[in-house]
């Protein structure tokens, strides 16, 4: 049992599909100055547009044919070693529902809105394509060794909430927050949070927040960091997490590689507080 049903694309409501244009029309305004290139070049691309929700068999040829990547329904959130196997798959597992009108702002369970207009767009890219297939494997891997907790954490600080550098701008390509009206602003703008140079061993010993606005951001310099990640070996860097103090998202180790100023790669340094 994969958790697959049918997406029954003829069922959506008028009103549902109402709910997809807002929060499409309105994640469109704030992407276009905060979402990195690929994404935003993948979603002009892509059959995704304010006027429905996007039909999943429209999506796949597409996808298919530029990453070997497929979309498939589920009810909702599925059991970590189905998400996990599908993954490795290189099958997408989206969400059928929509959130209700009173939940625009947040929902904890990852719908169609998330799902596709978050994710899609990203899993045209191949290093993106490539690492969400080696994460499925290695979560798999992870719930044998006991260290899902690290491991989703790389998940988290990459497809769900990171940033990128591009063209000296940090930019975001975290599904997470390219669903979130309010995050793409704060994540880019807003002084409280912090931004660090992704460091793996760094991720793996870093919670997360599920319930607020992140409080520290890993940001990427290049794409081909999630190349790298898909290749290498993560057992070394699990056994040196698991000897290594839980790091709350707010604080500050001397080895941090900081982005100081808001908005910006310059400024990115070693070392410095505050
Ligand atoms: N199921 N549908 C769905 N989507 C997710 O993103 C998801 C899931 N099940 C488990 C899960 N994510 C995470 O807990 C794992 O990445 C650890
Ligand atoms: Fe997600």
């Amino acid at each position: 049992m994969d958790y697959t049903i049918d997406q029954r694309w003829t069922d959506y409501t008028v009103e549902e599909h109402a709910t997809w244009k807002v929060l499409f029309e309105r994640q469109v305004g704030v992407l276009r100055a905060g979402a990195c290139r690929p994404f935003v070049d993948a979603l002009r691309t892509l059959p995704i547009g304010p006027e429905r929700i996007p039909d999943l068999a429209q999506l796949n040829p597409l996808l298919g044919a530029r990453t070997g990547w497929t979309v498939v329904a589920v009810p909702g959130l599925v059991p970590d070693e189905v998400f996990f196997e599908h993954l490795a798959r290189r099958e997408f597992p989206v969400g059928r529902f929509i959130r209700k009108p009173h939940q625009l702002d947040y929902l904890q369970e990852p719908d169609i809105f998330h799902d596709v207009f978050g994710h899609v767009p990203m899993l045209m890219h191949p290093a993106m394509a490539d690492f969400m297939q080696a994460y499925g494997a290695g979560g798999l891997r992870a719930l044998r060794l006991g260290v899902l907790e690290q491991i989703a954490r790389v998940y988290w600080y990459t497809v769900e909430f990171g940033l990128v550098e591009e063209e000296g701008q940090l930019r975001i390509y975290g599904s997470g927050i390219a669903s979130s009206f309010a995050e793409c602003g704060y994540c880019l703008n807003d002084p409280v949070p912090q931004r660090l140079h992704f460091d793996l061993d760094r991720v793996l010993r870093t919670a997360y927040r599920i319930d607020a606005f992140q409080a520290c951001y890993f940001v990427l310099g290049h794409f081909d960091q999630l190349l790298e990640l898909a290749r290498i070996d993560f057992a070394p860097h699990y056994a040196h997490a698991s000897s290594s103090e839980v790091l709350r998202p707010e604080a500050r180790l001397p080895a941090d590689r900081v982005y100081a100023m808001r908005g910006s790669t310059k400024g990115a340094r070693a070392g410095a507080g505050g």
